[in-house]
């Protein structure tokens, strides 16, 4: 047996609001909201007592206001919020190479082999939280496991300012009292659906037999549920940042022709390979298309775009162009897959203040949102491509 893996996930609290409390002494321990003020606006973050009112990311703003009709409203400083995420991932890269960013203020980080220099796990997650507090006066959460999942998981239980350490072996127990919906992957239709069966906490699925699991959701979602609650997950930390390209594809179960379908399918290929290019900061100049055919002939296509993507939108409607190009009405495909290429460090802020347009800041704020609902979420890391069952 291999020696267990120390990955920490680390989690700033409250990361925008808690950069504008420290930033403004007049604002803390107020209830302070970000996010885009227009009518259409959406909450970003909400500092812990803000969160008292009920207010939670990615709420209208309309809705907070009603919420929280005392708190203070800012617009987000993005340019200073992207340089503290700078300031703590140096901290991160000072203890480990193995640093895995999910977005501005989180990042797995595997450090079993910083141990001699550092101490274990423990050790290594109260020094980073005591650097990230000198440094930038911000408060951040670490979870300690032996898995990403666990440690994840873990990070959030105390927040804010919290540590917690799950020792190898624990897993399983630690996780057993917390709702299945903490289970990654698990959408409110899931939960809703095994709450209907009894099936309500963790040690429920636990008690399971793997086999009724899969019974009762399918082969591949009743396998990933049933390994996540025993605490099994061997996903690596990977350094997102050294990838040249980021691609997804789903093979159908019967070939598909009907182009509608090959389209909406596309659609969910390129949300998937937008959030991860925004996760890792990373835009795409070059979009690239790939079908398989019945016989396994294998064509793609590529475009280069004015500028460097990583949006939904912009992926969608660049996936559709290539295939258009490429298929036609009625020929089957077995394969189709779309990615990211010839990728740049998106520096998003400097191009918002670029152009300057406010309707640019509100389609990033809406787009980090969706992302967010999506991480957490997260249904389609489950659903099946080849189903191609519409979101929503
Ligand atoms: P989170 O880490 O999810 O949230 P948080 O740091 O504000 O609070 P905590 O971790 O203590 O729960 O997201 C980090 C930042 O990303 C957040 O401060 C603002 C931004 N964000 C959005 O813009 N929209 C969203 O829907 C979410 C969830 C976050
Ligand atoms: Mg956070």
């Amino acid at each position: 047996m291999t020696a267990p893996r120390t990955i920490l996930h680390a989690d700033l609290d409250a990361f925008y609001a808690a950069v504008e409390q420290r930033d403004d002494p007049a604002l803390r321990g107020k209830p302070v909201i970000v996010g885009g003020l227009g009518p259409r606006g959406v909450v970003a973050t909400a500092s812990y007592e803000a969160r008292a009112f009920g207010v939670r990311s990615a709420m209208s703003m309309a809705r907070a206001r009603k919420l929280a009709p005392g708190a203070v409203y800012l617009r987000p400083r993005m340019r200073d919020y992207v340089a503290v995420s700078r300031q703590v991932f140096a901290i991160f890269d000072g203890f480990t190479p193995l640093v895995e960013g999910l977005s501005l203020d989180e990042a797995f980080l595997d450090v079993g082999g910083s141990r001699r220099l550092f101490g274990d796990g423990e050790t290594i997650a109260r020094s980073i939280r005591q650097a990230v507090r000198e440094t930038t006066g911000l408060g951040i959460s670490v979870g300690v496991a032996s898995n990403k999942f666990v440690a994840k998981v873990a990070s959030d239980l105390r927040k804010p300012d919290g540590l917690v350490v799950v020792p190898p072996g624990e897993e399983a127990r630690f996780l057993a009292p917390l709702a299945i919906s903490r289970l990654w992957g698990a959408g409110p239709r899931l939960v809703e659906r095994l709450r209907g069966l009894g099936l309500d906490r963790i040690r429920d699925l636990q008690a399971l037999a793997p086999e009724d699991l899969r019974r009762i959701l399918g082969d591949r979602a009743g396998g990933h549920f049933g390994a996540l609650a025993r605490g099994l997950d061997d996903r690596e930390v990977s350094n997102q940042r050294e990838t040249h390209s980021i691609s997804r594809e789903t093979t159908f179960a019967r070939d598909v022709c009907d182009q509608a379908r090959l389209e909406r399918v596309l659609a969910e290929l390129a949300r998937d390979v937008g959030r991860r290019l925004r996760h890792a900061c990373l835009r795409a100049r070059c979009i690239r298309l790939k079908l398989r055919l019945p016989d396994f002939h294998t064509f793609s296509r590529q475009h280069h775009p004015a500028r460097a993507i990583d949006r939904d939108a912009d992926l969608i409607a660049e996936g559709r162009a290539l295939l258009h190009r490429l298929h036609d009405e009625g020929m089957p495909v077995r394969l189709i897959g779309l990615g990211g290429a010839d990728l740049v460090e998106a520096e998003a802020q400097e191009q918002l203040e670029l152009f300057g347009a406010e309707a640019e800041a509100r389609a990033e704020g809406l787009q980090d949102a969706l992302d967010r609902i999506r991480a957490r979420f997260g249904a389609e890391a489950i659903r099946p491509l080849d189903d191609d069952a519409p979101s929503s």
